[in-house]
């Protein structure tokens, strides 16, 4: 690699790591220096009492480019790292523990996805082929799965919980990443910008110094975490267009019901021409107001879209739900009067299937045209 190699920065959060200081930062130097990446190792201490800052320094003379930088405020592994990427003076960062479950022959792996292959992050993972994690008892492999299942719709990536990544400063630079989120990879992925995630196959291996940090409340941290992430604009569309879908329905019959109720008079009769159109015209009012509503849903909150024309996109939007209100009535009407789909259990099984299948089509619409970036 030339002289004008991108500058890679570690940054290691610690707590109580002592024992490993020694371990972890010669290994890294000597594999990034056989591979001639220039780079810089912040260790971000919460000001562990074992005395970890003071390890690092009795190593700085050997190694000068490894430095510990001692928080005392708003301590806890995510705002570590957070910390850490302001601390950062390279072109690429990378996350790791200090108690060497990841395997630092990994690192220039990652480096070079980024440097060289065009991604934005890289992903030292478990979960991709051929990687794995070495020990780990049935339930702790189980509740690990579950919990990255969870977080599935939210991601591509096969492990978002991993604590081993590296990325450019880009993907976070305008991110309004919560230091209290509490897997910080997956709070980068949902609120991160960037294009192409590589993933690169690591194996775990448990820790042989110190101690687990792991406590007890990590599980509640987690879906509290989660379920801000779910919550978060953009994040996991399609299961926030059907949230946004099943509103707009409740709105549509909800008005109508209410102009019907307001409006109509009691000897109301369906079969009166004269009421059937006013009945019509209350369909569309309501049917306009809903469209609306999930207009305004989609494109603040399941797309965060709302630096598009809002004009064109409405209009967009309600083209493709004209289209949809079209498609379901034809199928509807093919499945009753041609394919025989009547009475109780067919007709509903045709309208359900017939509403998702609609519904996909509305989504795509929204996706892909309507409120395309
Ligand atoms: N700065 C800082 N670092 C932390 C904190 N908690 C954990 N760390 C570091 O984050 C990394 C991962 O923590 P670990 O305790 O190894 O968590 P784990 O890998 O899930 O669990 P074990 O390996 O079983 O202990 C290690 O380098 C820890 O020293 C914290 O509150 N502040
Ligand atoms: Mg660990």
């Amino acid at each position: 690699m030339g002289r004008l190699a991108p500058m890679l920065s570690v940054i290691i959060p610690t707590f109580n790591e002592k024992e490993n200081m020694p371990l972890i930062i010669p290994r890294l130097v000597s594999v990034l220096e056989e591979e001639g990446i220039p780079h810089e190792i912040i260790v971000m201490d919460d000001d562990s009492p074992d005395g970890t800052a003071k390890a690092v320094g009795s190593l700085q003379k050997r190694f000068p480019q490894a430095r510990c930088v001692v928080r005392k405020e708003n301590k806890g592994l995510s705002p570590a790292v957070i910390d850490g990427y302001r601390e950062a003076r390279g072109d690429i960062y990378i996350v790791m523990d200090a108690d060497l479950s990841h395997p630092v022959e990994a690192v220039p792996g990652m480096y070079r996805a980024i440097a060289k292959d065009g991604a934005d992050i890289s992903v030292g993972s478990r979960h991709t082929k051929g990687g794995g994690i070495e020990n780990w008892p049935f339930m702790r492999r189980f509740i690990s799965f579950g919990a990255a299942m969870m977080a599935r719709p939210l991601t591509s990536c096969s492990d978002p919980m991993s604590g081993f990544f590296a990325l450019r400063p880009e993907v976070i630079k305008d991110a309004p990443l919560k230091p209290r989120g509490y897997k910080i990879l997956l709070e980068v992925l949902v609120k991160g910008r960037y294009n192409k995630v590589k993933e690169i196959p690591i194996t775990f291996k448990d820790r042989e110094l110190g101690e687990s940090k792991l406590g007890s409340k990590v599980m509640i941290y987690y879906l509290q975490h989660l379920f801000q992430l779910y919550m978060f604009p953009g994040s996991a569309p399609f299961i926030k267009f059907l949230f946004v879908g099943g509103t707009g329905m409740v709105v549509d019959l909800g008005l109508l019901t209410l102009l019907l109720i307001l409006l109509g008079d009691n000897k109301f009769d369906l079969l009166s021409f004269r009421d059937i159109r006013f009945f019509h015209l209350y369909q569309g009012v309501s049917f306009l107001y809903a469209v609306t509503w999930n207009f305004v849903w989609n494109r603040y909150w399941t797309f965060d879209a709302g630096k598009g024309s809002g004009s064109r996109q409405y209009l967009k939007f309600f083209t493709v739900a004209i289209i949809a209100l079209c498609i379901r009535s034809g199928l509807l009407y093919l499945a009753v009067e041609e394919l025989g789909f009547k009475g109780m259990p067919l007709y509903h099984i045709a309208v359900v299937i017939v509403i998702a299948f609609v519904t996909v089509i509305n989504y795509l619409g929204s996706k892909l045209w309507a409120f395309k970036k």
